[in-house]
């Protein structure tokens, strides 16, 4: 890459399962410490997408900020080095391996968990994050195709069950499981007929709301920077919003075994909320906004059905721990659809109350 400094050490970085993440610390005092990343192309096949999406998206993350007034751009956008031979590319391909190298953004923290405060700075941010991408003037590839689609989802569960390569179709749970999941699937794909009728567009959005996905300052309370954007792609602008929740607003890990302990968090669906309607409102159409109390539930039932089309496929796509990990995950968000499901009322009730 087409840097320099000299590098002293380079050590491992953060808590990524996808790609494998390195700190690359610089000698000189005046040059920036560097991110340095292998991209799991299995995951991500074409990554010459992913890298194409990724420039034109921070690209023009720059000239939003910068026509905001903001002369901090380091610690507010990604910002990936070219290789030495070619100027406009932003990855190096070694061996089969696919590497790339962005500025490593100091004087940041990142958290686990969010408690209401850092809840409403991460809507802000996410909302902000999509307002400033609402004018993008090309098109983004899909860099996971369908990644979104839920009729996809669908289709790949009973393929799945067809299929039954790790002979589970049978067990008493799957069955349950799959008749509980089968009697939302009409109401849980009307986004994709809403948007066969042209009344709901696709736009630019993160689709990996997680918020260890995002750089906070020092002090935790503002957030500088949106990172991870490997899956930023054209989907409805709802999945941001639904996919955050989905681990923010439960109080139990996604693969927490007892499902007494996964309730729906009030106190952070209201901050979250409040935050991404006062920066995401005004570009949001009508439909859009009508559409948010669907998106709490899609998201962890959307969770449910790729946990359990892993399962049955005999977990290739998620790393498990013990033989029914896949089975316990899908249990948990299909838990967290029904306590969503209760909670309904007060979340449309809330979401109305932020309108008027
Ligand atoms: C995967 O990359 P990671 O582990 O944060 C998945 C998400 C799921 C999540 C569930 C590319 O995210 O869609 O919500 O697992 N990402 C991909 O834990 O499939
Ligand atoms: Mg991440």
């Amino acid at each position: 890459f087409a840097v320099s400094a000299t590098v002293s050490t380079i050590r491992p970085l953060g808590s990524g399962l996808i790609n494998d993440t390195y700190l690359v610390v610089t000698e000189e005092k005046d040059q920036p410490d560097y991110v340095l990343q292998r991209i799991n192309h299995e995951v991500f096949p074409d990554v010459d997408m992913v890298m194409r999406n990724i420039a034109i998206v921070t690209r023009h993350i720059r000239e939003r900020l910068i026509a905001q007034g903001e002369t901090d751009l380091r610690h507010h956008v990604l910002e990936f080095l070219p290789t030495v031979e070619d100027a406009n590319r932003l990855y190096a391909e070694v061996d089969g391996h696919y590497w790339r190298l962005m500025v490593f953004i100091d004087h940041a923290v990142t958290k686990q968990e969010v408690n209401p405060e850092s809840a409403h700075a991460a809507g802000q941010s996410f909302g902000h994050f999509q307002a400033m991408l609402a004018d993008v003037p090309c098109q983004l590839g899909e860099t996971i195709k369908d990644f979104h689609n839920m009729e996809f989802r669908i289709e790949q569960l009973k393929q799945a069950c067809v299929e039954d390569r790790a002979g589970r179709f049978d067990e008493p749970a799957v069955q349950e499981l799959l008749e509980q999941l089968g009697k939302r699937a009409e109401a849980m794909t009307e986004a994709e007929r809403l948007g066969r009728e042209g009344k709901l567009p696709k736009r630019v959005c993160h689709c990996d709301t997680k918020v260890n996905n995002m750089l906070f300052s020092e002090d935790g309370s503002e957030v500088l920077c949106v990172i991870d954007l490997d899956t930023v792609m054209p989907s409805f602008i709802f999945s941001d919003y639904g996919d955050f929740l989905r681990t923010a607003a439960s109080t139990a890990a996604e693969d927490e075994p007892d499902f007494s302990k996964i309730q729906f968090r009030q106190d952070v669906f209201q901050a979250f909320t409040k935050g991404y309607l006062a920066s995401a409102r005004s570009f949001l159409t009508p439909l859009e906004i009508q559409m948010l109390p669907y998106a709490v539930v899609l998201f962890p039932y959307m969770q449910s059905v790729r946990f359990l089309w892993d399962y049955l496929n005999g977990d290739g796509y998620w790393k498990v721990q013990y033989p029914t990990h896949n089975l316990v995950r899908a249990q948990n968000q299909f838990e967290l659809v029904k306590r969503v499901e209760e909670a309904m009322p007060a979340i449309k009730a809330f979401i109305n109350s932020q309108l008027n």
